[in-house]
């Protein structure tokens, strides 16, 4: 495992450096890798950013990500090249390689760059040679924050930089809601508003930004979709694709939907299941003591954070993954009644 120095030491000639976030990006996982790739890009070094998959629209304003490459098959080739070129590649905001397929193949093909994972979901895989990783890290933004720090000084956070880093942070903390918000991250924030950031303008740019399609299909969903099992403090989305297709749905339509659950006095548990190409999507959100990414990792092939992780039933319809997941809450009975927890 190579510490801080032996990276510093890495990056003291110019490098080809390639930055990849997990699948379908949001603001923390795009936005730690435009800082990055913007911080890099101002020492001289040569970096891309490959995204596995496409990404939202309310993302495409961040410095930079018009020179992302997003992998689709007519971009295959000039992926696999790069990536088979870099000398360090880091992965950002995920901790598997699996979450970034189909990316996960190349990375493993090129046996001689170094492999820097920076993170903060729990349950690691060893892939990294080169590993900042915290699991009470707010968002990995801040942790970009912190390495930027480690590897240069306040001066590199240029105010594009900043943007970047800002989006993170505010995204992964619900606003700076969740309880993983310190006022450490306060600090950081009142540091990048003073590097001349515009901080209600990239508040808008990803919250105030909705299609009409994807304001209607909320609304749809919350009215038409949204169960609650009162006894299990439960509440859950069902989306099939028909409905999803009824709004034109786009990638990141449903971002931030499942929170709407937790809304609801005395629901301790929210999750949505939606219905995709082959397989049904979940995403899980919790408050308290009550970990969705137990639950994730051991009923749904998936994980994350201990109040907010994603799975996915692979092979099920709509209907059956919706029984399979009642069966699996409600072996949970016990845990989801108590409400001290
Ligand atoms: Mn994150």
């Amino acid at each position: 495992m190579l510490n801080i120095e032996s990276l510093r030491q890495a990056l003291s000639v110019p490098r080809k450096i390639v930055i990849i976030p997990h699948q379908k990006p949001d603001a923390d996982a795009l936005g730690s890798c435009l800082a990055l790739w913007n911080f890099f890009k101002n020492k001289g070094h040569v970096a891309t950013v490959i995204s596995p998959t496409q990404y939202p629209d309310f993302l495409q304003w961040m410095p930079g990500h018009e020179e992302t490459l997003v992998y689709s098959e007519a971009t295959h080739g000039s992926c696999q090249q790069v990536i088979s070129e870099a000398e360090i590649i880091f992965c950002l905001d995920f901790n598997d390689l699996k979450r970034c397929e189909p990316l996960d193949v190349l990375i493993s093909g090129n046996t001689t760059a170094i492999k820097a994972m920076v993170d903060h979901h729990q349950d690691k895989k060893d892939f990294a040679n080169f590993e900042y990783v915290r699991v009470t890290a707010a968002a990995t933004a801040e942790l970009i924050y912190e390495l930027i720090h480690l590897l240069g000084n306040d001066s590199d956070i240029t105010p594009p930089i900043a943007s970047c880093i800002y989006a993170g942070i505010m995204t992964d903390t619900g606003s700076f809601k969740y309880p993983a918000t310190t006022p450490q991250i306060h600090r950081i924030v009142a540091n990048l508003m003073e590097k001349g950031i515009n901080h209600s303008l990239i508040h808008r740019n990803i919250y105030d930004n909705s299609t009409l399609d994807r304001l209607r299909l909320k609304g749809f969903a919350l009215s038409e979709r949204l169960k609650v099992i009162p006894e299990l403090h439960t509440a859950y989305f069902v989306l099939s694709k028909a409905d999803l297709s009824r709004f034109h749905h786009q990638i990141g339509d449903t971002e931030g939907l499942v929170n709407y659950g937790l809304s609801i006095r005395g629901v301790k548990l929210s999750v949505i299941l939606k219905e995709d190409e082959g397989f049904v999507k979940m995403s899980l959100r919790s408050v308290g003591s009550l970990s969705v990414n137990d639950i994730a990792r051991t009923h749904f092939n998936g994980g994350g954070h201990i109040n907010a992780a994603g799975g996915r039933l692979p092979g099920m319809s709509i209907e059956e993954a919706e029984r399979c997941f009642l069966e699996v809450i409600y072996s949970y009975k016990d845990t989801l009644a108590d409400t001290n927890n």
